[in-house]
């Protein structure tokens, strides 16, 4: 394969000069680059040599994110198709590498000779077997000294993937790899889009929600060379982010759920007076506090089906079983009747404390308890009414959508009857106009 080499574009991701673009492509080879002049060439060269082993044909797409020394024309020296990225990010730099990727496997990697490209032929073979997604595992390969900081080898890295294996109910290896492997298809069917460093978490979470097939390779890990573009605490903290709001049965259900219920059982022990935990006396500040959870409680629910009706009708998650069941029942009108009841029933007890005074012509009143307890009701009630329109208002889309798919069906069955039973269908069809 060889290249020439012309200027970079001087804005827009375009694709430079290539001699890899003659005949088939099966493999393509993508790595994002910024300022790697002292390893790109030995990565390419690799990459070529792993793509020989595999004996099927291949290319080498090197994204230049702006780098500032000599690394994209040693890129397209040593044989890579240099493509242009001027966003800065990981995954923007990725995103405009596999655009431009001719071939049916797409192999990825550093620009940094930590990951050795030799090694693709394992990958491509398990793609060949039929798997769609193959990451390369560092911590089930070898890590070479001086390759992890120790911060990244024994909490950054494990303490992510243990979370990311929570969140997602995963059981990944090693979920901050940089080397990996899929299909074209799989690329297709994941729909990434973050433009940094959580790309890599994007790829493990949204391989996991479009059911890829997928296998783990040990892998070597080497260390550096040149200068890290991470900031481990920058970059930490936007994969921690990027995997919680992802998340809302974590990140919202879970917590409202634990909220509601604690704060329901607190109100309801202590509404017919105080309750002693050790001899001691729980009376009604743990009440106040039973109280303000149910609220948050119930404000963390409503926000967290509304993240995932969002997500789900922005198109963010291929499906969503939970949210599909919830509007298979849910309606405005019915949202409205339960806050209806709750904020009546919290309404009927507050009248009764008031009619009491009144009855006593205002006299002492000591009702703390059960007016906590009612304005709690009706504070979920109020929560219920307005949540409820909220769902209704992110289910517009989809209702409308639902409409056109039963009337379709409905005429397709209509369609379909007529067909079978002629007579039947003719019957059917006057009865209907009748
Ligand atoms: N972080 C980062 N990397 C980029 C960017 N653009 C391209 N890259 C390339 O993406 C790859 C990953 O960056 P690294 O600095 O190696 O990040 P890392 O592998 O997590 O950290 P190290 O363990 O220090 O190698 C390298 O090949 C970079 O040259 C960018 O904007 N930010
Ligand atoms: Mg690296």
């Amino acid at each position: 394969m060889s290249a020439l080499v012309s200027a970079p574009p001087p804005n827009g991701t375009s694709t430079l000069d290539t001699g890899a673009s003659v005949g088939r492509t099966d493999i393509s080879v993508v790595m994002p680059c910024l300022n790697e002049e002292a390893s790109i060439g030995t990565c390419v060269d690799k990459a070529l040599e792993g793509i020989r082993r595999t004996g099927l044909q291949g290319e080498v797409v090197v994204c230049d994110n702006g780098s500032t020394d000599r690394s994209a024309a040693i890129a397209a020296a040593h044989g890579a198709r240099v493509v242009h990225q001027p966003e800065r990010g990981y995954g923007n730099a990725y995103l405009a590498g596999f655009e431009s990727a001719r071939g049916r496997y797409f192999v990825m990697g550093d620009a940094d000779d930590t990951y050795d490209f030799t090694q693709l032929d394992q990958f491509v073979a398990l793609l060949q077997q039929g798997h769609e997604y193959v990451l390369g595992s560092r911590f089930k390969g070898t890590i070479q000294p001086g390759a992890m900081p120790w911060l990244h080898q024994y909490i950054g890295n494990p303490v992510l993937t243990w979370v990311l294996n929570r969140l997602f109910d995963l059981s990944a290896s090693d979920a901050h790899s940089g080397m990996r492997a899929f299909t074209r298809e799989a690329f297709d069917r994941m729909h990434l889009q973050t433009t940094g460093m959580e790309f890599a978490s994007e790829i493990v979470i949204n391989a996991a929600k479009s059911r890829l097939k997928t296998a783990e390779v040990p892998i070597d890990y080497r260390p550096r060379v040149g200068e890290s573009k991470l900031n481990s605490l920058r970059d930490g903290w936007r994969h921690l982010r990027f995997m919680l709001l992802h998340s809302p049965n974590h990140l919202f259900l879970l917590p409202g759920l634990v909220f509601l219920v604690l704060g329901l059982a607190g109100l309801g022990w202590l509404l017919p007076g105080p309750q002693f935990i050790a001899m001691q006396m729980v009376d009604i500040h743990v009440m106040i506090l039973a109280a303000l959870m149910a609220i948050l409680g119930a404000q963390a629910i409503t926000l967290g089906l509304s993240a995932k009706a969002y997500a789900f009708t922005h198109r963010f998650v291929p499906s969503d079983a939970l949210i599909e069941r919830f509007y298979r029942h849910f309606s405005l009108e019915r949202g409205l009747l339960v806050a209806l009841d709750l904020g009546g029933l919290g309404f009927v007890v507050n009248l009764q404390i008031l009619m009491t005074w009144l009855g006593s012509s205002f006299g002492d009143l000591n009702a703390v308890r059960p007016a906590l307890f009612g304005s709690t009701l009706m504070m979920l009630g109020g929560q219920v009414a307005f949540g409820s329109c909220l769902l209704a208002i992110l289910d517009i889309k989809e209702e409308a959508r639902r409409r056109a798919r039963s009337s379709a069906e409905a005429a397709r069955e209509k369609a379909r009857l007529a067909a079978e039973q002629p007579s039947r269908g003719r019957r059917a069809l006057a009865g209907e106009l009748s």
